[in-house]
């Protein structure tokens, strides 16, 4: 078997995904230069996730799976922009910019956001028919984004009356993060046809690899670099915020990251060779720096 180098793998999977979203972006009218405003300069780790499970699960025709991919990506982009109003985490500067509030004002941000989850359920239904994958996509999509995962996992998280206990962490971290990062996978899985065992396996896993992406999102709130995160460190963990170093303190947060990343490996593993690769993303995200 080919040993597959993360990074080159990575920014090729990257430029696919840069690629198709300037293209979903072109000239449709004023807004979309506005939307697109945000999308750009992410790290892609959800689509990516999702054309990965795609191809280790057999897929072929990366035209299947794009469209889904970059739909994850949109809703994603659109949680930052919520993330980092003033009424929510209050944030001037992502992707290495102003946030969308401070360049084109809230109304037009919040109008993004808004624009960017409608268009994304556009891409999941494109093409010329409606198959029993894109409906199982928006059936997982949508249970996941809204009221019982991300929107339930923000709720948490802007501080309604949450104790500072591991469990409530746990809570935050499943919902806000977790869920959506074992869904992009499983998103793949769905397009491939795999089976409905092996999708489920991949979001167990999935779920694995999220805490341990929003552990170390929490840890590079600490010690990591404006420059280098494109956003302004310290905001997460600012007083009353409930994160992993504050519950566990920084080593405690690095040992718990570093279990969940064995966990996660653990069951990717028992999947087959076919998907080591999903070890070595779990390991870059383990490691990195942004
Ligand atoms: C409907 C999805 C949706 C959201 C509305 C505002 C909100 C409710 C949720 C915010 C959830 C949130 C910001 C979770 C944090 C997830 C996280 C770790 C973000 C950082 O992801 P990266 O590092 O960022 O992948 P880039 O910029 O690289 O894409």
């Amino acid at each position: 078997m080919v040993d597959i180098d993360i990074n080159k793998y990575l920014a090729e999977k990257k430029a696919l995904v840069d690629d198709a979203l300037k293209e979903y972006f072109a000239n449709i009218n004023p807004f979309f230069k506005i939307m697109y405003y945000s999308i750009d300069g992410g790290k892609r780790i959800r689509p990516i996730l999702a054309i990965m499970s795609f191809e280790a699960n057999g897929g072929e025709d990366l035209k299947t799976v794009l469209p889904v991919a970059c739909g994850l990506e949109l809703i994603h982009t659109y949680s930052l922009i919520h993330d980092d109003l003033p009424s929510m985490d209050n944030d001037d500067y992502r992707r290495g910019r102003p946030s969308a509030h401070k360049k084109f004002g809230e109304a037009k941000a919040i109008l993004s956001g808004d624009g960017l989850f409608a268009y994304a359920f556009e891409l999941f239904t494109s093409g010329n028919s409606f198959t029993d994958e894109k409906y199982l996509v928006i059936k997982l999509v949508s249970d996941v984004v809204g009221p019982k995962g991300v929107v339930y996992g923000q709720t948490l998280d802007i501080g309604n009356g949450e104790d500072h206990t591991p469990k409530s962490l746990r809570k935050i971290h499943i919902n806000k993060t977790a869920k959506f990062i074992a869904t992009s996978i499983k998103c793949g899985a769905i397009m491939a046809r795999a089976s409905e065992a092996t999708a489920d396996k991949l979001y167990k896993a999935g779920i694995c690899m999220g805490m341990l992406f929003q552990y170390t999102d929490d840890i590079l709130d600490v010690v990591g670099k404006k420059e280098k995160l494109g956003k302004t460190p310290g905001k997460d963990s600012a007083v009353g915020k409930l994160t992993a170093p504050a519950i566990y303190g920084l080593d405690g947060a690095r040992f718990r990251a570093d279990r969940y990343a064995h966990l996660a490996k653990k069951q990717f593993s028992k999947l087959g060779e076919r998907f080591n690769i999903f070890n070595k993303i779990t390991d870059f995200i383990l490691n990195r720096t942004f």
